[in-house]
């Protein structure tokens, strides 16, 4: 069975990063539009590059909790073809053992050079008007994708979504777009639908299962694996 699995930063909750959605609508203390778009790198780059910064190193500090461990043993069970897209920018999937992880909003663990495009792996702390390893010009940035900002391997994400037999959604409210329209091009394309979340997002699935990542996807791969 060809399984495509969609992440939000829900999977990660368990392992200490906050989510976006925290009830009174600050993330880490910031309104989202004054940290993720890439007019709040041009206004304010030591803002944009220390919020970075934070989650970067409370990344690094995070450990994989038992849901990535459960990807990572469905993908390499080999009885399925498993492709993993995730929204999160924290390295936990890989750090489980999941090999060919497609981050759609980009990485912490990578920067790029917005003069030349050269990507390359970011220093723990970024600095503003740190030289391109590239072509040495003071424009590098997190390889993150802002608001506004085309996401990465959207070309893979629609071949994988049109010849999925089963689409799985696992911790994400279902509020960022395009990655929100997924589960209805699935089901368009004949995918089977499944969300397991701490609650109900604004997706329509055909099963939704409630409850916290650690407890669910273990069960699920377990399942299918059986
Ligand atoms: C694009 C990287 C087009 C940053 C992120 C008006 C103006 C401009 C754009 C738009 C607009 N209207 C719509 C748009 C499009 C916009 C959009 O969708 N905006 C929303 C707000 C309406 N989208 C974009 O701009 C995208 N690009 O459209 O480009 C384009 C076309 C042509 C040419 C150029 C461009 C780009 C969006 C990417 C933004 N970057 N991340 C960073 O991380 O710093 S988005 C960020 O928030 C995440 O990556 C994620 O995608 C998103 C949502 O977060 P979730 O992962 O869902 O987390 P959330 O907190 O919301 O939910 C957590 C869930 O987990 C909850 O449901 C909770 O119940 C559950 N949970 C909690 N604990 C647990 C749990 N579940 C299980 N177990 C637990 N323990």
């Amino acid at each position: 069975m060809k399984i495509v699995i969609l992440t939000g930063a829900g999977i990660s909750a368990e392992s200490g990063l906050q989510t976006f959605r925290a009830e009174d609508g600050l993330w880490e203390g910031h309104r989202v539009e004054d940290v993720a778009t890439p007019e709040a790198f041009e206004r304010s780059p030591r803002t944009v590059t220390r919020f970075y910064n934070a989650r970067r190193i409370a990344a690094a500090e995070a450990q994989p909790n038992a849901a990535h461990y459960a990807l990572a043993r469905l993908a390499e069970d080999g009885g399925h073809e498993v492709i993993l897209i995730t929204q999160n920018v924290d390295d936990l999937h890989e750090r489980a053992g999941f090999e060919g992880v497609i981050h759609m909003h980009g990485s912490l663990a990578m920067a790029r050079c917005y003069e030349c495009n050269v990507q390359f792996d970011a220093p723990m702390e970024m600095v503003v008007g740190d030289c391109c390893p590239g072509c040495g010009a003071p424009t590098t940035r997190p390889d993150i994708v802002w608001f506004g900002e085309m996401p990465y391997q959207m070309e893979e994400i629609s071949d994988a979504l049109s010849t999925a037999d089963l689409f799985v959604s696992i911790g994400t409210s279902g509020n960022v777009y395009p990655a929100a329209g997924f589960v209805e091009f699935a089901t368009r394309a004949g995918a089977e639908t499944l969300e397991l979340n701490l609650e109900p997002s604004s997706g329509v699935f055909e099963n939704s299962r409630q409850g916290p990542a650690t407890v669910l996807v273990p069960q699920w791969v377990e399942d299918l694996l059986a």
